[in-house]
């Protein structure tokens, strides 16, 4: 494949690969009870796909970038002015609230920096801790008044803040010459704020500084139950697996729970050489609504409202990942919605860009 030729030429020649943590004479090497790094590696830089032998340390740090822009209501586009002269207000009844949404988001990027840190318990039990920074922009349009169509002006709303911690146990079920399987359990802690405020444009013409809605907040506020399972494998030609993972949410904070998320993905993934690795992951995301309501979470805008938060998606994602000897590890990623169903209007998510690096120990 000219891809893969292409991807392989510029690693080759962007990337020092001196001593692989690969034998590769023994393709098994790598596989089952570990390289000599004492690391487990699937072909995929996906989070929490193997566990560690007991003693062994895994230092991880990932940056993302997502982009959404535009919007949608289900599975339709829908345009600014046609939210701002149909879609009601949830509000409408408080005093001042216009009958229709009048406010517009039209982009909004999260930059997430991830450090991430594995160790073996033992050779069952692998402990996993999370902490992530989260970046976040979005920009608006408002338009004038309580009707119509004008545009009143626009502005940015931005948050930045650590996230949620996640501490999880990954506990080995199976292990046979090709086949592994480990279970999932672990806990969200709400590290991260859920009460950042910002400045908006209110169709009055007002700049008043508010509680911001839930998408621009960096926390849940509550604590969550993690809970999955992960199916891998690998032959000397293939690595392939699966894993599915769901936040269930618990308790609420500030009057409202965000909604559960559950997430299947499948990736199968071959080796271009013995330490450059590529790989196709599927997954399907399903996020509900939120249940209860903010009470200073109040604005004509679609993020304001907890019933259009739920969505559904099926991201395809590429992945190259690159073994750089010493238990080095650098991954490469970038994903694309194949379809979004959402619980809209809601801003639509578009590319998401990874970059991750490991080192065990
Ligand atoms: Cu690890």
């Amino acid at each position: 494949m000219p891809v893969r030729t292409i991807l392989g030429t510029a690693l080759a020649v962007s990337l020092c690969c001196s001593g692989s943590s690969y034998a590769a004479s023994d393709p098994h090497a790598h596989h089952g009870q570990h390289d000599h790094s004492g690391h487990h590696h699937g072909d995929t830089m996906l989070m929490g796909t193997h566990i560690h032998k007991q003693g062994d340390w895994m230092l991880s740090y990932r940056f993302m970038r997502m982009r959404m822009e535009d919007s949608r209501n289900g599975t339709s586009a829908i345009s600014p002015d046609t939210i701002v002269t149909t879609v009601a207000n949830r509000f409408s009844a408080l005093a001042g609230q216009p009958p229709t949404l009048r406010v517009v988001p039209t982009e909004m990027t999260t930059d997430m920096h991830m450090l991430g840190t594995m160790y073996g318990l033992s050779d069952g039990i692998t402990l996993m801790a999370m902490l992530p920074y989260l970046e976040k922009e979005m920009d608006h349009v408002t338009y004038m008044g309580g009707t119509g169509t004008t545009v009143l002006g626009g502005f940015r709303t931005a948050t930045s803040g650590i996230g949620d911690v996640r501490l999880k146990g990954l506990f080995r079920l199976h292990d046979d010459r090709t086949h592994h399987v480990h279970g999932i359990f672990g806990v969200s802690l709400p590290t991260g704020s859920n009460t950042e405020t910002g400045a908006i444009l209110t169709p009055m013409g007002a700049t008043p500084t508010i509680r911001l809605p839930y998408p621009m907040q960096p926390g849940s506020g509550t604590y969550d139950i993690i809970a999955g399972l992960t199916y891998t494998a690998m032959t000397d030609a293939m690595s392939w697996g699966a894993q599915y993972e769901a936040t269930l949410r618990t308790g609420s904070d500030e009057g409202y729970t965000l909604g559960d998320v559950h997430k299947l993905t499948a990736w199968l993934g071959t080796r271009l050489q013995s330490a450059i690795g590529v790989a196709g992951r599927l997954s399907y995301l399903n996020v509900d609504n939120i249940d209860g309501i903010d009470p200073n979470i109040v604005a004509p805008v679609q993020t304001a409202d907890p019933d259009r938060q739920g969505r559904e998606r099926i991201d395809l994602t590429l992945e190259m990942n690159v073994s750089a000897g010493d238990g080095h590890r650098i991954g490469f990623e970038i994903s694309r919605p194949l379809y979004q169903d959402l619980d809209g209007p809601q801003l639509k998510s578009d590319l998401m860009f990874g970059v991750a690096y490991q080192k065990s120990f």
